[in-house]
């Protein structure tokens, strides 16, 4: 893996680099030992909203590699995201929808590539809004669509529409469930396809936020058109996730728990302890995943 791998020729005539939200700084691009050193032996990312679920996630991890002890923000300083190493995984929080996540995002797929890491794979742990599904199911997205469900993501860039294709690798697709899931596990895991919006309220087709200008049944004729494109869960960043990982030439995965069926209702309504327990999910399903890649 080598720069040439990422979409931007400007790289390579950049003697330093500044990971501006990550506070990393890449004195010297052409020797990058330091950054080898630190990060060099990465094989997973994991990234998922909030900083306390990536520190439980690490916390919950540390068996794999035989580590003990209070997991340390590396990132603490940059005041924006957490980051926390544990073994050959990384723990990033990525904050709410697409904007913030990409922010993390390019300075990761920089660090991965600077840090000379062999074929990383980068996970999103979330939650999501299921569609006609149980509450509680796991979902490894395939295809994913946008609010207009459209099957791209779309971004505007120089001033003009740019659209990129936006789906998961099925090879790891297959992989999370052959390997990720177990029988007796107590919860559904499926692969569909998945909706992302910019907007949780009006951008999902709730009638429970500030501002809503549709009926009930303008909205439930969208959630079951999307329902027909395949549709099984519905979040913010997978358009933005799948994309912009395929351009960059890195295998990915969006794994998340439906805290809701959205064709019964809006609110998400259960109790904080039930949340905790769906959120754990994903971890169990993870961590079997990373264990078969150290095993590969
Ligand atoms: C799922 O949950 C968050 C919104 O509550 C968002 O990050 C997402 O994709
Ligand atoms: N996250 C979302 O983006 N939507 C939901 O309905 C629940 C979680």
């Amino acid at each position: 893996m080598s720069f040439s791998t990422l979409k931007n020729p400007h790289l390579s005539e950049m003697k330093t680099d500044y990971l501006y939200h990550l506070n990393i700084d890449v004195t010297d691009t052409q020797n990058t030992s330091d950054i080898q050193q630190r990060f060099g032996d990465i094989k997973v990312i994991c990234a998922g909203g909030t900083a306390q679920r990536m520190r439980d996630l690490a916390i919950y991890l540390q068996p794999i590699f035989g580590i003990t002890g209070k997991p340390v923000d590396l990132c603490e300083s940059g005041h924006r995201y957490a980051v926390f190493k544990v073994g050959q995984v990384l723990c990033v929080s990525h904050g709410v929808g697409s904007s913030t996540f990409s922010v993390v995002l390019h300075e990761l797929l920089k660090l991965v590539r600077y840090a000379k890491c062999k074929d990383p794979v980068f996970v999103r742990i979330g939650t999501c809004g299921g569609l006609g599904i149980e509450p509680g199911t796991v979902v490894v997205s395939k295809d994913a669509y946008n609010g207009y469900l459209e099957n791209v993501h779309e971004i505007p860039i120089l001033g003009k529409r740019v659209e990129r294709p936006a789906s998961f690798p099925q090879d790891i697709i297959d992989d999370i469930l052959k390997f990720g899931a177990q029988s007796n596990d107590g919860f559904a895991i499926i692969s569909a396809n998945t909706m992302s919006t910019d907007c949780f309220y009006e951008g999902q087709g709730r009638t429970d936020g500030a501002v809503c200008e549709y009926t009930d049944e303008d909205k439930m004729n969208f959630l079951k058109k999307a329902y027909g494109k395949g549709i099984r869960n519905i979040e913010m960043e997978a358009t933005m996730f799948s994309s912009l990982t395929q351009l960059a030439g890195v295998k990915a995965a969006s794994i998340c728990v439906a805290l809701i069926n959205r064709l019964n209702g809006d609110q998400v309504s259960i109790t904080m302890e039930q949340k905790k327990e769906f959120e754990q999910r994903p971890f169990v399903v993870v961590e079997r995943y990373i264990k078969h890649l150290l095993n590969k």
